[in-house]
């Protein structure tokens, strides 16, 4: 669908304004999708699956774990498809945040993966810059991301940050270290 199509159909969640922002910059921030108590519960659940980490001692078709996880010092990367461990977790994929797939890329969305990842302020595991595009079966640009902020981000806890306006880029990028040229974050500094 073109973004005139989509914004023809009703916003369920996000206003009008957001959504033209989104297809102007390529990204848009929703402050407090979930209230206090609904966030208290999605922790709660979090919790738990970090403790369940805590008996493992290698990653599996559940846990990710990073080197030198331990029950004392856990290293959670990521917990892989938490949509089929939790029912919280599908009952959020499947209710607001598909309401805001909804308002982003029209009424027939389709989930297609989840995880939730783990970031643990030691400089282990950086996520590099890159575009989720190039991870993701495609034949076109209507696939997105959805990242749900559990905690609040920044500078110093491993913020999430865009380019505004990448999206446009009429390629996508070669996926290199930084050092070489050509990388993602190289062509977004030109
Ligand atoms: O949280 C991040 O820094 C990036 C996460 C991401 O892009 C991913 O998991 O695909």
């Amino acid at each position: 669908m073109t973004p005139e199509a989509v914004l023809s159909h009703p916003a369920r969640v996000l206003s009008q304004r957001q959504r033209e922002s989104y297809f102007s910059d390529g990204y848009v921030v929703v402050e407090s999708l979930f209230g206090p108590a609904e966030l208290a519960d999605i922790l709660t659940v979090v919790d738990h699956f970090l403790e369940l980490s805590k008996r493992e001692t290698r990653s599996g078709e559940v846990f990710d774990l990073a080197p030198g996880h331990s029950a004392d010092s856990p290293r959670l990367r990521r917990l892989r498809r938490p949509h089929q461990h939790h029912p919280l977790f599908w009952e959020i994929a499947t209710g607001v945040l598909a309401d805001l797939a909804a308002n982003l890329v029209g009424p027939d969305v389709v989930f297609h993966h989840s995880k939730l990842n783990f970031k643990w302020n030691d400089g282990h595991d950086q996520v590099d810059w890159h575009q989720d595009i190039q991870f993701y079966p495609h034949t076109n640009y209507s696939p997105l991301t959805i990242g749900l902020v559990l905690h609040d981000m920044t500078l110093a806890n491993g913020a999430l940050g865009f380019v505004p306006g990448s999206h446009a880029f009429l390629d996508t990028l070669r996926h290199r270290p930084p050092s070489i040229a050509n990388s993602v974050i190289e062509r977004c500094n030109n």
